[in-house]
């Protein structure tokens, strides 16, 4: 396999967009001026929106400083669901050019709309993510996101033609395919999620091929929630940078965010797009930077699906942009409001077990919680696959060093349970890390 042909490097200044070039006090006077207009839009042209400010008692003309934003109602996942499936567009369907829904695991899909101008500030979105993660024109992108409704595959795919990159539009699954294209066409960079990433690292290590010797220098990595842990794991077993992509279908879909190459510090949100807010979740009072929330969005320049301070429900806190003076940075999400376990009275997100399993060097990273009820307790086991390369008596030991580490970082009573080398499913996508059978 030939070495790549050029190192890694951040974009230099004149290859930024100009917006990403703009002081704070620039950043800020965009968005007012681009609020004004997007709310004026949303209720004019949006039923729904029309009955939620009536009720709130605001009308967009109330909206003078970035702060009146807080005057305006929520939107929640809820509202698209009694609008489904296009009740929430703002302009003809003949001007909607794209549709895309997330799965959703219960109920009604979310379904959202793009209009051509929306698709191409999309691509220029993600372009601006990608070269953030130092690809630029002349590197070869194997794109493992799912293409189809998903956000993921055809937002990524725009993204890399914008950047004038060559695409490589291979998909989510087929593993083994996966690895042969990685091995035949000597991509530069990878997209999927990061825990898909791990199981195609296994898979070239299953293949007899070390995960270090491929030409991939750089993966952009999204759509789950993963650690700081994870990423050092994947940049150790590939031999590569992993950078963060945020997005969601409701907002746009993947490049609402990305970090930077040059911090790696949780990614910078694209403020002359959107504007983002931390919110307490039981008070919906917002949250000043710096503290730790749920994160709401209000699009800025959508023209087919504007939202109003939608609530993701991802939970994580605003910080001063680094990289990007002018726009600010959100600590990378720990988790969502929906996966956060209540073991006896004790909140944990799965992110913290990922971070304590990969701190203990003899567990693999392959592991799935398993909620249960023992009488009128619930119970939590870890069921994790134990090192091939390690006697069990290391793993047990290992395991129970987990345990340990649970109780004392967490607080929680849990049972780690050590399964075979493979006996896990693998991800292929999002992953599901969490069974819940109580
Ligand atoms: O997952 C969009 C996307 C595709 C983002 C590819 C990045 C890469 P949805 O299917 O609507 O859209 O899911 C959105 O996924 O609210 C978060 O809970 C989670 N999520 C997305 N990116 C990240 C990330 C796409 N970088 C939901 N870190 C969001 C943590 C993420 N969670």
């Amino acid at each position: 396999m030939t070495a790549p042909a050029s190192a890694l490097r951040p974009p230099t200044t004149d290859e930024l967009d100009p917006e990403e070039r703009m002081s704070r006090a620039e950043i800020e006077r965009l968005q007012l001026e681009r609020l004004q207009w997007t709310v004026q839009h949303a209720y004019r042209n949006v039923p729904l929106y029309t009955r939620k400010f009536d009720e709130a008692g605001v009308h967009p003309d109330d909206i003078r400083t970035l702060d009146d934003v807080h005057r305006l109602p929520f939107t929640t996942k809820d509202d698209l669901r009694e609008t489904y499936p296009f009740g929430m567009f703002a302009v003809p369907m003949a001007d909607v050019a794209r549709i895309h829904a997330s799965s959703g695991t219960t109920g009604r899909p979310t379904v959202v709309g793009y209009t051509r101008g929306d698709l191409d500030r999309w691509g220029t979105l993600v372009a601006r993510s990608l070269r953030a993660s130092g690809i630029r024109r002349g590197m070869k992108v194997h794109n493992a996101y799912g293409y189809g409704l998903f956000t993921g595959g055809l937002g990524a795919h725009a993204g890399i033609e914008a950047l004038g990159a060559t695409v490589i539009p291979m998909s989510g699954g087929q593993t083994a395919r996966q690895v042969q294209l990685i091995r035949d066409f000597e991509p530069d960079a990878i997209l999927c999620t990061p825990s898909y990433l791990l199981t195609i690292a296994d898979a070239m290590a299953a293949q007899g091929i070390d995960p270090r010797s491929t030409s991939l220098q750089v993966a952009v990595l999204g759509a789950e929630p993963w650690t700081n842990e994870m990423r050092h794991e994947l940049e150790q077993r590939l031999g590569i940078d992993a950078l963060d992509i945020f997005g969601l279908s409701e907002v746009m879909g993947p490049g609402v965010g990305n970090e930077c190459l040059e911090t790696k510090d949780g990614p910078h949100l694209w403020e002359d797009h959107f504007l983002p807010e931390v919110i307490d979740g039981d008070t919906l009072e917002a949250l000043p930077d710096g503290e730790r929330g749920e994160l709401v969005f209000t699009s800025l320049t959508k023209e087919a699906f504007p939202v109003i301070r939608y609530r993701t429900r991802d939970i994580t806190r605003l910080l001063p942009g680094t990289a990007r003076p002018g726009m600010r940075r959100m600590e990378k999400v720990t988790g969502r409001n929906d996966d956060m376990i209540i073991l006896r009275g004790v909140n944990l997100f799965p992110t913290q077990i990922e971070e304590l399993v990969l701190g203990i060097e003899q567990l693999t990273p392959h592991f799935i919680l398993e909620l249960t009820k023992e009488g009128r307790m619930d119970a939590l086991t870890v069921r994790i696959e134990r090192h091939p390369d390690l006697s069990v008596e290391t793993c047990e030991a290992a395991a129970q060093v987990l345990v340990q580490r649970i109780k004392v970082f967490i607080g929680s009573s849990v049972a780690v349970r050590l399964e075979e080398p493979g006996a896990l499913p693998r991800s292929e996508g999002k992953y599901k890390r969490v069974y819940d059978l109580r």
